[in-house]
């Protein structure tokens, strides 16, 4: 079999994504999700000038070769614009290695290890009442791990709170938004909101947290230990993981599991996190992780440190990355917990797919292949609007970690 073309499909249907459609000569196609959020143009760029070329009449099945060709035979590697274009495409040659066996992709990597994937959902409000209402209404719909994410008194706007009862969405057509931040505010805040939660609905259900990066490593480490009472399935970006080390600081001080990694995108992010067992679960995003093929090694790597995966799975990852993250959660032994965001359904119907949701769990289907399918007449009709992803200062405008 033999790659003859592959095109790099830009849509907005509510929120920009690109995808990668890989052709070959036995009239399979293979998707790859290659959005990376706010810079999507990059990753086009970076695909159709120097990636598709060189893909071309290749074996769509040599997916290690081929992942090999593009990350170690670029002089320039790394970075979430190589990995994410290296990331399409691995993800679409396995797509086509399934459909051509007519196996669901799983069957490839593992076989079965669990019948249904644990995911954890988005609870959030303006203030702390609001936020405490919100996980209700997700225990009604049957998620038993949520993510609580609140407005902070005293500042305007905060990271994870949608506006107007809509869905939370980050990135917006304009300039990047700028948000105010205080450390302090929310330190002294959210440990008060992990309270009513836990008072509210009791300990059986799974809390998370997103402190997005915002924090310094003492810092987190207060905070860690102050949301102990509340058992934390875990505190997710405490820090910005840029210095590795510095999580033997926050690790020594506090027993709240730690995530990190939804912006990694190649394992060295995270060797000394994962051999000197400094966090619990590693959510590298697919994608961004340059596909299957190194999410695979990253997972197995990452099981002797009894590390677990918790992968990113936000709405500006289509559906294409989703799957491909379930059917990775299905096979391996060290799967943690999957991160769902549901799309909206514009986004559904250009990404016809086969898993589904019920009572707190995803469920992959088993089709041939990754089991999601790309409508590119309906897809063209959501030209592409560019989008950034806010910043954040300080009250005295120091720029800060959005
Ligand atoms: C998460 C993330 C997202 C990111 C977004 C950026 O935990 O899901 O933090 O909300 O901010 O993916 O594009
Ligand atoms: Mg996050």
């Amino acid at each position: 079999m033999k790659i003859t073309d592959a095109k790099v499909l830009v849509a907005s249907p509510s929120r920009n994504f690109v995808t990668l459609k890989v052709l070959t000569d036995a009239g399979v196609h293979g998707l790859g999700d290659a959005t990376l959020n706010g810079r999507e143009q990059a990753v086009v760029a970076y695909l159709e000038q120097h990636l598709v070329p060189c893909l071309i009449g290749r074996d769509p099945f040599q997916t290690e070769d081929t992942w090999q060709y593009f990350y170690r035979g670029a002089y320039w590697r790394r970075g979430p614009v190589t990995m994410a274009a290296i990331g399409a495409i691995d993800m679409a040659l396995w797509d086509i290695k399934a459909k051509a066996l007519n196996l669901p992709l799983y069957q490839l990597i593992g076989g079965r290890s669990r019948g249904k994937v644990l995911v954890y959902c988005h609870a959030n409000g303006r203030d702390l009442e609001e936020a405490v209402d919100d996980v209700g209404r997700h225990i009604e719909q049957g998620y038993r791990a949520i993510r609580v994410q609140s407005g902070i008194p005293g500042l305007e706007a905060a990271y994870g709170i949608s506006k107007d009862g809509r869905k939370y969405e980050p990135a917006a057509e304009g300039l990047p938004q700028e948000s105010l931040w205080s450390t302090e505010k929310y330190l002294n805040y959210l440990p008060k909101l992990m309270r009513r939660v836990r008072d509210t609905y009791g300990d059986d259900i799974e809390l998370l947290h997103d402190a997005h990066h915002r924090l310094t490593p003492i810092e987190a480490a207060r905070l860690g230990k102050e949301l102990e009472p509340f058992h934390l399935f875990w505190l997710e970006d405490p820090v910005a993981g840029e210095l590795q080390e510095s999580f033997r600081l926050i690790r020594k001080h506090t027993v709240t599991p730690l995530a990190l990694g939804e912006v990694f995108n190649t394992v060295y992010d995270c060797l000394t996190l994962l051999t000197e067992q400094l966090i619990d679960y590693i959510r590298m995003t697919v994608v961004h992780g340059g596909g299957i093929t190194p999410i695979l090694k990253l997972a197995h790597l990452a099981e002797p440190y009894h590390v677990r995966t918790g992968f990113h799975g936000a709405t500006d990852l289509s559906p294409v990355t989703l799957a491909a993250a379930l059917h990775v959660n299905t096979a391996i032994s060290n799967f943690g917990i999957q991160e769902h965001m549901p799309h909206a359904d514009l986004v559904d119907d250009v990404f016809p797919h086969e898993y589904r949701f019920e009572a707190g769990d995803l469920y992959i289907g088993e089709q041939p292949g990754l089991g999601v399918d790309y409508n590119e007449e309906l897809a063209s009709r959501y030209p592409y609007r560019r989008a950034y992803l806010p910043v954040a200062r300080k009250a005295d405008g120091t720029m800060w970690n959005w």
